[in-house]
């Protein structure tokens, strides 16, 4: 077992130190979480947009729609519309679900849950948090530059996003925010992985490790090596826009020699199918962590599921193409996609059965972190169903690019890591912050929430089925699409909905953050991990002495246990009757 002497020097006294240069990993995931929270209701924003026009084609956006589009009367218009997709999906993507998930959870948890007193290198961690403020600030940026944002959407594809396609500095600004984003998460991820290899407490091996930390530590091992795929890419594209390179360049576009457009669909991709699992991985530990959690139950096959995580980490390195069958692949290759696509669903059905297996006969508390936690099996389930009929290339063929795909990635990542997200939100809330947040707000937040995507993501798979592209601006001027007008509007409908309950989640938020007098106790939901040993909020440097491990993270109903305990803290002795 790796372990050195960690030190305690005092806290930080002054404003900037404690809560803007902070070096604590706590500060640092806690800046991450307000970051994403806010780019979460921009892109929300933007998505209401996008549905706006999907349903009332022509209608003026209610609202802000005057103030931001004076010259169509408050009507969207059509360039608009690109931007808006594009920067939905992009800030959606690398700057919500990404700093909520990795950078707040990442940070917070590792170092709680493996008994450190913080990350291997904190200051590193700290300029990874100002890295990405700065890239934050770059792609915000482009909303305001004369030919507007980046519309060649989340993708980027070329020519879309050469000059020719968008020769605004939008663009360019966007793929250099890209690139610094990049680099701040390949520093995160350094970091994690060291921190996840040396700095575990005495007696902690791998499989006595929550699953939450085997997820976030995948994620950080696909985020080490293929960011900087994406980011060469991003490097590329600046080349070809800036100094007229011609990398993804053709024919006479191409000032001397040529490129070739594709390729940055394979570099993208190379990066991107991983990227879709480097978002859900740590969606997938935590809930693997909180079924186990709330049903009282040690997590059925629980070394089983972490083996599965790292199988299908692997795996995602080598199925990329599936997102590139219709740019006219060999067939050879197609069919080795499809096959190696497939075999993912063999290590998901597993841990996906030892969910189901951890909640059997368990006995089950329906607080708000497990409904969420339940919300993801089930919406996980719809997403990785309808992936394979995208996996398989002769359905593929007819649901590219139509909002089928829209809807199946929006079940897989939006759905479920949004809720994996809130799970984690309201469940380590009172180690973050010291005050639990409201259980009854928070199960009426849940309710509307899971309503709300269900109507939104089943309504885009039904009229991608029914043949309505993505990314169209209006394509009701198709007689076909006009009759999937009702539906577009009930997804909008749905769409606000759901998008005002969570300001039920950003009142009960901010309630007890600022507002709450009333304090958590060390351990409010009787678990067992390392982070529930300290006090709430975790006080500074965390642990006064380093924790010995003796047993796994989920020994619950052990009969031999006496008293009116179900559960064992990391640090016990297994009882033994
Ligand atoms: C469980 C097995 C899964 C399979 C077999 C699968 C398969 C596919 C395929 C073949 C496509 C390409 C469709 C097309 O463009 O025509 C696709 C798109 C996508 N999938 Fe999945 N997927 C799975 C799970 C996931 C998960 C877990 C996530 C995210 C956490 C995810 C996120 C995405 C995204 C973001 C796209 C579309 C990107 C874009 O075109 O903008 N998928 N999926
Ligand atoms: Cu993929």
């Amino acid at each position: 077992m790796a372990f050195y002497e960690q030190h305690i020097h005092d806290a930080p006294t002054t404003f900037l130190s404690k809560y803007i240069f902070s070096y604590d990993h706590k500060v640092i995931g806690k800046q991450f979480l307000w970051y994403g929270i806010l780019f979460l209701g921009i892109g929300g924003i933007m998505a209401l947009m996008i549905r706006w026009t999907l349903a009332f084609p022509g209608q003026a956006f209610p609202i802000l729609g005057n103030f931001l589009f004076p010259a169509t009367g408050g009507v969207v218009p059509a360039d608009t519309y690109a931007m808006l997709f594009t920067m939905h999906g992009t800030i959606m993507i690398f700057y919500a679900i990404t700093p909520i998930l990795i950078g707040c959870f990442g940070n917070y948890l590792i170092p709680l849950m493996i008994g450190a007193r913080d990350m291997a290198f904190p200051l590193l961690n700290m300029l990874s948090f100002h890295l990405a403020a700065l890239s934050g600030v770059l792609l915000l940026a482009g909303l305001f530059t004369p030919l507007g944002a980046a519309a060649g959407g989340w993708t980027s594809y070329p020519t879309l996003s050469t000059l020719i396609g968008s020769p605004g500095v939008g663009q360019t600004l966007w793929t250099l925010a890209i690139f610094v984003l990049g680099v701040s998460s390949t520093m995160g991820a350094i970091n994690y992985i060291t921190t996840i290899i040396t700095l575990r407490a005495p007696g902690m091996g791998y499989f006595d490790m929550p699953l939450s930390i085997w997820g976030l530590g995948l994620t950080a091992v696909l985020n080490a090596i293929f960011l900087p795929v994406l980011g060469a890419g991003c490097l590329l594209l600046v080349f070809d826009r800036v100094f007229g390179t011609a990398f993804f360049l053709a024919g006479a576009a191409a000032t001397s020699g040529t490129g070739d457009p594709i390729l940055f669909q394979h570099v993208f991709w190379i990066f991107g199918h991983p990227e879709v699992y480097i978002l859900i991985l740590p969606a997938w530990g935590i809930v693997s962590d909180l079924l186990s959690f709330f049903s009282r139950k040690p997590a059925f096959g629980a070394k089983a599921t972490a083996l599965s995580m790292t199988t299908i980490t692997i795996l995602s390195t080598v199925v990329y193409g599936h997102h590139m069958y219709t740019t006219q692949m060999s067939p050879l290759l197609t069919q080795s996609f499809m096959t190696l696509t497939m075999t993912i669903s063999i290590p998901s059905a597993i841990f996906f059965a030892n969910w189901l297996g951890t909640l059997w006969k368990g006995s089950i508390r329906f607080h708000s972190p497990m409904l969420f936690s339940l919300g993801v099996v089930f919406v996980f389930g719809l997403g990785g169903l309808t992936g394979l009929y995208l996996a398989t290339v002769t359905t593929d063929l007819y649901l590219h690019d139509t909002y089928f795909v829209v809807g199946h990635f929006h079940y897989t990542m939006a759905a479920s890591v949004l809720l994996g997200g809130f799970a984690a939100t309201y469940f380590w809330m009172p180690k973050m912050f010291g005050t639990m947040m409201n259980e009854f707000w928070a199960k009426v937040h849940f309710w509307i929430t899971i309503l709300g995507l269900n109507g939104i993501f089943m309504g885009m798979m039904i009229v991608g089925y029914a043949g309505m592209h993505r990314r169209l601006y209006n394509p009701f001027i198709y007689e076909f699409a006009q009759r999937m007008i009702d539906i577009n509007t009930f997804v909008t409908w749905s769409a606000i909905t759901m998008g005002l309950a969570q300001f039920i989640f950003v009142f009960n938020f901010v309630h007890a953050v600022f507002f709450k007098k009333e304090k958590a106790s060390a351990n409010p939901w009787e678990v067992g991990t390392l982070e529930w040993t300290i006090p709430s909020p975790a006080p500074h440097y965390n642990f006064k002495d380093i924790p010995v491990v003796k047993c796994g993270p989920h020994e619950y109903g052990n009969p031999a246990l006496t008293g009116d305990v179900d559960f064992q803290f990391q640090t016990e002795e297994l009882a033994k009757s």
